[in-house]
């Protein structure tokens, strides 16, 4: 069995160069008198801007301001230039000449059947109402014209770490938040406190364009929270300030899903409370919103209501999830082999459920992953309003995803992820009243007669 535990998809961090460490000698008394007073905090969140399309546009520049979609397939650059010198016999193809790739040959969304998925499209595509997570089929109604190219996560990781490595050189307070986002502290570090943060900001976004050609959005407030809200504000290249007395302007206003924690079910009871706006949010009794959505849940709302938060930016490169799997030995089939199929499943979130709590982890997006016979693979996942670690619950949700997966072919590979990972007792929400996804009867009931075949709840 492979064990995939702790990954962090954009590799390495590298934090701690350039680190400024003051060194404090036991004869110096520190005289408080003389202590500068504290700096205000101001934290940045950086974002790349249509991050896996404007990686594609560095080897396709032809491609720029065009509606291109990312998705539906993994990249092979030897199919592509094997297909490139069919169509183009006269010229010499090889992987520096991408960039004179005429249009023509690029291929279109219009016709596309399939299953596949966009993971994200250049801001010429998002005019057409096509965006992240939407099914290829869709987008292709929407603009047939759009350009499909295929995914390559090698050479976005590539560029991850190479981003992130330019702002570790400026500001070595970096924490990792995904592939395309970070947190910097802006506190200390020279030009950070000029013009609320703008100075700093406008350095790391110049010296990661002149890198790597890439542009991104920060957003620099108080906290990570309102940081992360403000870097959307002016997306793509945007830079945005926020500082505490802009709370009522800049904040209060957006609707509370802007707000990196409440999700679509708090957003749903939230409205039907009458709450739309975060201003809405933080006019509400502080007890009222407990009662409703729980004790703690109900207070981090108040809080982050008025924008207060004092997560630090943590240097740790902190995982994003856990996940185990393991090939049979032989294909195995999800009704012959049910009960053998059944062990391992529960063994896996078993599994899983033990990295997490050793790691003092929790995580509210559980996923399942299949290979079958013919090598083709699939993922599913279901996002949870609770963080967990509990292996039942784990086991609860991970079948059903199971139901939503073709289980006619035999299968080769099962596995068992958990995602949206944060440190064990430090996760915003504590269980809701409001959470429907995990119901009892959810496994072995299926109104198809579908699930009870599969691997039953031993
Ligand atoms: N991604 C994905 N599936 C999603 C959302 C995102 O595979 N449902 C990938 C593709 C994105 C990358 O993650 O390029 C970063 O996600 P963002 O949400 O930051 O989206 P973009 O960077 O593409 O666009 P934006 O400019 O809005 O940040
Ligand atoms: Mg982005």
């Amino acid at each position: 069995m492979r064990v995939l535990t702790g990954r962090h998809p954009k590799g390495k961090n590298t934090p701690a160069c350039g680190q400024t460490v003051t060194a404090r000698y036991p004869w110096q008394v520190p005289d408080t008198h003389l202590t500068p007073p504290a700096l205000p905090r101001r934290i940045a969140h950086l974002d790349m801007d249509a991050f896996y399309a404007s990686v594609e546009l560095l080897r396709y520049p032809q491609l720029k301001g065009l509606p291109v979609v990312i998705g539906g397939g993994r990249r092979k650059e030897d199919d592509l230039l094997g297909r490139l010198r069919l169509a183009y016999p006269d010229q010499d193809w090889s992987a520096e000449h991408l960039a004179e790739i005429p249009l023509a040959f690029f291929p279109r969304i219009a016709g596309y059947t399939g299953r596949g998925v966009i993971t994200t499209a250049t801001y010429a595509a998002r005019t057409f109402g096509i965006g992240s997570a939407m099914g290829l089929m869709k987008a292709a109604k929407l603009c047939p014209e759009a350009i499909l190219l295929p995914v390559d996560f090698d050479q976005y990781r590539h560029y991850s770490r190479t981003f992130k490595a330019i702002i570790t050189e400026i500001a070595p307070l970096m924490e990792n938040r995904g592939v395309d986002e970070v947190y910097i502290d802006f506190t200390e570090v020279p030009g950070g406190q000029r013009d609320g943060g703008r100075v700093l900001a406008r350095l790391i976004q110049k010296t990661i364009f002149e890198a790597t050609g890439l542009t991104c959005s920060v957003g620099v407030a108080p906290n990570k929270l309102i940081a992360k809200m403000a870097s959307e504000f002016n997306k793509p290249n945007g830079i945005s300030i926020v500082h505490e007395a802009d709370l009522q302007t800049l904040i209060w206003p957006l609707a509370c899903r802007k707000i990196n924690g409440i999700g679509p079910k708090a957003e749903e009871k939230l409205q039907k409370h009458g709450i739309h706006t975060i201003g809405d949010l933080a006019a509400r009794d502080p007890l009222w919103l407990k009662d409703n959505f729980g004790k703690a849940y109900g207070a981090w709302l108040h809080e982050a209501a008025w924008g207060r938060d004092d997560r630090p930016v943590s240097l740790e490169s902190e995982p994003v999830s856990m996940s185990r799997e393991t090939t049979f030995e032989k294909d195995l089939h999800a009704v012959r082999d049910r009960s053998e199929l059944g062990r391992i499943f529960t063994r896996l979130c078993e599994q899983v459920a033990a990295d997490l709590q050793r790691k003092g982890y929790e995580g509210k997006t559980i996923g399942i992953k299949l290979r079958y016979d013919n090598f083709q693979s699939v993922t599913r996942d279901q996002t949870l309003d609770v963080y967990t670690a509990d292996a039942a619950t784990i086991r609860q949700v991970a079948g059903q995803c199971l139901k939503r997966v073709d289980l006619s072919r035999r299968l080769r590979l099962l596995g068992v992820r958990v995602g949206s990972l944060v440190k064990q007792g430090t996760a915003p929400a504590a269980p809701t009243p409001y959470s429907e996804t995990i119901g009892n009867s959810s496994f072995q009931v299926n109104e198809h007669g579908q699930t009870q075949l599969l691997f039953p709840l031993d």
